[in-house]
């Protein structure tokens, strides 16, 4: 029953979103994410098939040729988009591997509808891999999927790679249904992470919770003769190129321009951008901010936060809880310090166009990274990428991926306010010349490792499991420009 395609990737989401046309009609847009845009290339070059939700509930459209590459929908009810994306996805998984920032809730019936919605995708990449092919399963909503698979085609090669931090075994031990989890991840010969940190987390868990021998990079499978699955890292990364090329267009930089005017010209821009999401941070920088305008330290007029915070996982508690409270917060900042004519923080729950975020990076002298915990933080890379002035600063959390890759920014622990705060200040006043030194570092790192190397690393790794040298290139990958 095999099918056509030489390379599938298996996702949450297609690479594609439904838009409904002036006139009545629906068609398919490229989505956003920088996924596409790594995987475009190789998939038309292999003959790819992207298998995916659409995003809405009912039943799935019929595939489809969109972006250079077959479109195969994968179709959820609307219990199941409850059960097993926001439900067990969102509510479970999501704060269990962001360490418990907030506390991740355990019910059975989300657990069935992930094993039952995680059937169905390995179900269709079966029926759509050609013999042999390679399969490509991405991030933590899809964790049974390379199980699943193999036991339905051992002919496959199949790699997996997870987007967001995998947990210290102390507290992915919580989980209950933790060692099918690790079962189902090590139905895949490759098992992608973002830093060599998470990769050790899951080969102890291998050891701890299902006493597998895991040694140096990989798991031997006794029960499967000896088969060996891999576990690495490879940081993920953006389209510097393209980001570069857009943000030296003279009608983005007249955007950037025409921003810091509409703001009133303060001398100094902050900007933070994330979904509005726990993980990030948003209240500790808001609390930074809010204390150095109570000390004096910088004045409103002077300093206005741009927070740009992408509307996000809407129907989750948590997330309804956030966005009140950060609501509050900045309503407090600004009805205390805001003058007329003069507002210190600009919130914006909205989502931009890729044109008006490199103008916001542009205007930017100060990005603001201050995750929790984060599997990667692209939006860091992006603000590097778009610098070709060499000019801004960059305040990241030390809990991001892209910290082990940007050792040249301002590093944080964004629990410690006085810490945030002083290394806010010292972005603020920082000569040209050393912020140009650090951006011309951080940039060459973006430049040299991108996302196309990122997706063409793991497949070279994919395709030939045995290779000696694998585990050394890419577990020392942010080794050189970290201090
Ligand atoms: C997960 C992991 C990991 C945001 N708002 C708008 C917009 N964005 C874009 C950003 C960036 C992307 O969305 C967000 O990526 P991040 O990496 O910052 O964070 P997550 O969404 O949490 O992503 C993360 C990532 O997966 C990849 O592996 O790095 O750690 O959590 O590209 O620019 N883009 C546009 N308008 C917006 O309003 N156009």
């Amino acid at each position: 029953m095999a099918g056509d395609y030489d390379l599938v990737v298996v996702a949450n989401r297609l690479p594609v979103d439904r838009v409904e046309e002036a006139d009545g009609t629906t068609s398919w847009r490229r989505s956003p994410g920088g996924l596409v845009t790594a995987l475009e290339p190789v998939m038309q070059r292999e003959d790819g098939a992207w298998i995916g939700w659409a995003g809405t509930h009912g039943e799935p459209p019929e595939p489809f040729d969109a972006v250079g590459v077959r479109c195969v929908p994968v179709g959820l009810s609307a219990d199941e988009v409850e059960d097993y994306y926001e439900g067990f996805s969102n509510g479970t998984l999501w704060p269990l591997y962001h360490d418990v920032i907030v506390a991740p809730t355990y019910h059975r019936r989300w657990w069935e509808a992930y094993v039952r919605v995680n059937e169905r995708f390995a179900q269709a990449a079966a029926e759509q891999a050609a013999e042999g092919a390679t399969v490509w399963v991405q991030d933590y909503q899809l964790q049974l999927v390379p199980r699943m698979l193999r036991r339905r085609r051992p002919d496959l090669r199949i790699g997996f790679f997870n987007h967001i931090p995998f947990p210290p075994f102390e507290i992915f031990a919580q989980l209950p249904w933790r060692g099918a989890i690790l079962d189902g991840l090590l139905g895949a010969d490759l098992v992608g992470f973002q830093r060599p940190a998470d990769a050790s987390n899951f080969l102890r868990a291998c050891r701890r919770a299902i006493a597998l021998p895991a040694r140096q990079s990989l798991v031997r499978l006794p029960d499967e003769g000896g088969r060996q699955v891999r576990a690495a890292s490879f940081p993920i990364s953006i389209d510097a190129a393209a980001l570069d090329e857009m943000a030296r267009r003279e009608d983005i930089q007249e955007r950037a321009r025409e921003i810091r005017r509409d703001l009133g010209d303060p001398q100094y821009v902050l900007l933070g951008v994330d979904r509005l999401d726990y993980t990030k941070g948003i209240l500790h920088r808001l609390k930074a901010f809010e204390e150095l305008l109570s000390d004096g330290r910088i004045q409103v007029g002077e300093a206005a936060l741009v927070q740009v915070a992408t509307p996000s996982r809407e129907r989750v508690e948590q997330y309804v809880q956030l966005r009140q409270d950060v609501e509050v917060t900045v309503g407090r900042i600004n009805g205390t310090y805001a003058e007329i004519g003069k507002t210190p923080v600009q919130y914006l729950h909205h989502s931009y166009g890729r044109e008006e975020m490199a103008a916001l990076f542009l205007a930017a002298d100060v990005m603001l990274v201050t995750s929790l915990r984060d599997g990667m933080n692209l939006v860091a890379k992006e603000y590097v990428a778009s610098r070709y002035d060499e000019r801004g600063a960059l305040v990241l959390s030390e809990f991001t991926g892209a910290a082990d890759e940007l050792g040249q920014a301002i590093m944080v622990n964004p629990h410690d306010i006085d810490g945030l705060k002083d290394a806010v200040v010292r972005a603020l006043h920082m000569s040209p010349r050393e912020a140009a030194r650090r951006m011309r570092a951080m940039r060459r790192r973006v430049r040299e490792h991108d996302v196309q190397r990122w997706a063409a690393t793991f497949l070279e790794a994919l395709e030939r499991p045995g290779a000696e040298n694998t585990e050394i290139d890419l577990t020392s990958a942010g080794s050189e420009v970290a201090p």
